[in-house]
């Protein structure tokens, strides 16, 4: 049986069907409510994070970090200077192909600013294995307040496609635990940090 022609010629110059309209309405009134609403996960369910963004020139940016973690190295670990700042200070992370610099050390239970930018293109910075993402350019300083709730050893990847060393683009980051050590002394986790998990 072979298919037959429309009756009309213009056959799909058909008013639109009522429910068909209405589900048009409530699909376009539902779209506009959430992009509205996008706001709103700021606040319900810690799903975005807020961040401030500056301009700055990649080479400003660069001179920053290399100060901050000239300013607060505790040690290295191939190479890559491990810094730890002071509890609440404004922490510097830069990014450019392929790695994160330099390799952090935070407190637990304690809020920092941390600023990252890019020297190079585009990165993604995401912190494994928690959901923390953020896209990071080049000539943009972006900064959020991060308060860690958990200790341990966190990897940091590159999430953004970068060049063909991309896969390689990790970096780290410790939390420790402020600890009372026997003699009344602080001594933080990160003493026998080397080989941290
Ligand atoms: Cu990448």
């Amino acid at each position: 049986m072979s298919v037959t022609s429309p009756q009309h010629r213009i056959w799909w110059k058909e008013p639109v069907e009522k429910v068909e309209l209405v589900w048009i309405l409530i699909a376009f009134a539902w779209g506009v409510f959430m992009f509205v609403f996008m706001i709103a996960w700021h606040f319900i369910g810690r799903q975005n994070l807020s961040n401030e963004t500056y301009r700055v020139a990649p080479s400003t940016f660069e001179k920053k970090v290399e100060d901050f973690a000239k300013k607060y190295q505790t040690r290295e670990e191939g190479g890559i200077p491990v810094v730890k700042p002071p509890a609440g200070a404004d922490v510097y992370l830069l990014s450019r192909t392929f790695q994160w610099w330099p390799i952090l050390e935070l407190e637990k239970g304690q809020s920092y600013r941390i600023h990252m930018s890019s020297l190079d293109l585009q990165h993604g910075f995401s912190l494994q294995p928690t959901n923390i993402n953020i896209q990071v350019h080049p000539g943009l300083e972006h900064i959020i307040t991060l308060t860690p709730t958990a200790d341990g050893a966190f990897g940091i990847i590159c999430n953004e496609y970068c060049g063909l060393g991309h896969h390689t683009m990790t970096g780290k980051l410790y939390v420790t635990q402020k600890k009372v050590a026997e003699g009344g002394a602080v001594v933080t986790a990160a003493a026998k940090n080397g080989e941290a998990k």
